[in-house]
């Protein structure tokens, strides 16, 4: 598979072949926290907050994008990234939790969490209630099936116009909200736990398909991964912050601009298997404007 998509291509919808740009890393040992308190001063107050006492981010625990090892350890492509910048920053520990991607705004507004690095796309909708840093990651939808294809599911008009097809997403994902905008009736969406629970649920015959980020589904053991979905609107994801925490996303830009353009960020982004070039150039108001 061809991982290099052009931005015109990307952004035109006319994926031919393509994987996802992005990127990942190793990450410090990290534990959790018992949430904290508002930050009352806004981003300066979360500066100085998170170099004390660690900035706590949301995880979906889904790789590549994130990942929680049994030790405890988090890794992915945003954390290591935010791993990186927040060294930049003085900020020492980066804690993950994990969280639905339902839940990760609605979370980051009750302070539950200081920023959430799941690799949630950017979209109309989140971009309303968060602020998103610049984009790190750029994203292709594909559709797990089981081996052989069997129902040849490969676009998401198909998903639209055939009312045989049941099709798997996780709870308030991106992908849900594809097939809501493209009118695949209710009771064809069915929610899965999570990635394995998609897989399972397609082993199961519970699904057709099951809609994720391509490299998210490359992941899965037992799934085929149709090439990246023509007809899906691709988008992709940074760190996001609360709109009052602004100071905090200055500095944060700051240094990850610096950072995107330094060897470690591509060495960050091979070993997870994603390739920068695509994001160079990309900017947050382009990836807000993806409807939905
Ligand atoms: O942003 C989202 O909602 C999607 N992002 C990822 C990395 N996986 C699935 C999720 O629906």
């Amino acid at each position: 598979m061809n991982a290099n998509i052009s931005r015109r291509q990307l952004f035109r919808g006319a994926l031919a072949l393509g994987g996802v740009v992005a990127v990942g890393g190793s990450l410090a040992a990290c534990t959790t926290t018992e949430p904290g308190g508002p930050d009352a001063e806004g981003g300066g107050g979360l500066l100085e907050r998170a170099r004390q006492q660690g900035l706590r981010i949301a995880i979906g625990n889904e790789p590549p994008y994130t990942e929680l090892s049994p030790d405890g350890t988090v890794t992915g492509a945003e954390p290591d990234v935010v791993r990186a910048v927040c060294e930049r920053l003085g900020i020492e520990k980066v804690e993950g939790i994990v969280t639905g991607y339902n839940d990760m705004i609605p979370g980051l507004k009750a302070n539950r969490w200081d920023a959430i690095a799941a690799g949630l796309f950017m979209k109309k909708s989140r971009c309303a209630e968060v602020s998103y840093a610049s984009p790190v990651i750029v994203s292709t939808e594909s559709f797990g099936v089981r081996p052989g294809n069997p129902k040849d599911i490969t676009t998401i008009a198909d998903a639209t116009e055939r009312d045989d097809l049941r099709i798997g997403v996780v709870p308030g994902g991106f992908e849900q909200g594809i097939l809501e905008e493209a009118g695949v009736p209710g009771n064809r969406i069915i929610n899965v736990t999570d990635a394995r629970g998609g897989a399972d649920a397609l082993a199961a015959d519970r699904i057709d398909a099951f809609l994720l980020p391509t490299l998210s589904l490359r992941e899965l053991d037992g799934v085929e991964v149709t090439d990246p979905i023509e007809d899906a609107p691709s988008t992709g994801s940074s760190a996001a912050f609360r709109p009052e925490d602004s100071d905090f996303l200055d500095a944060y830009n700051e240094e990850l601009e610096k950072f995107k353009t330094e060897p470690e960020f591509a060495e960050i982004l091979d070993k997870w298997g994603f390739d920068p070039t695509v994001v160079d150039g990309v900017t947050t108001e382009e990836l807000c404007a993806v409807d939905g």
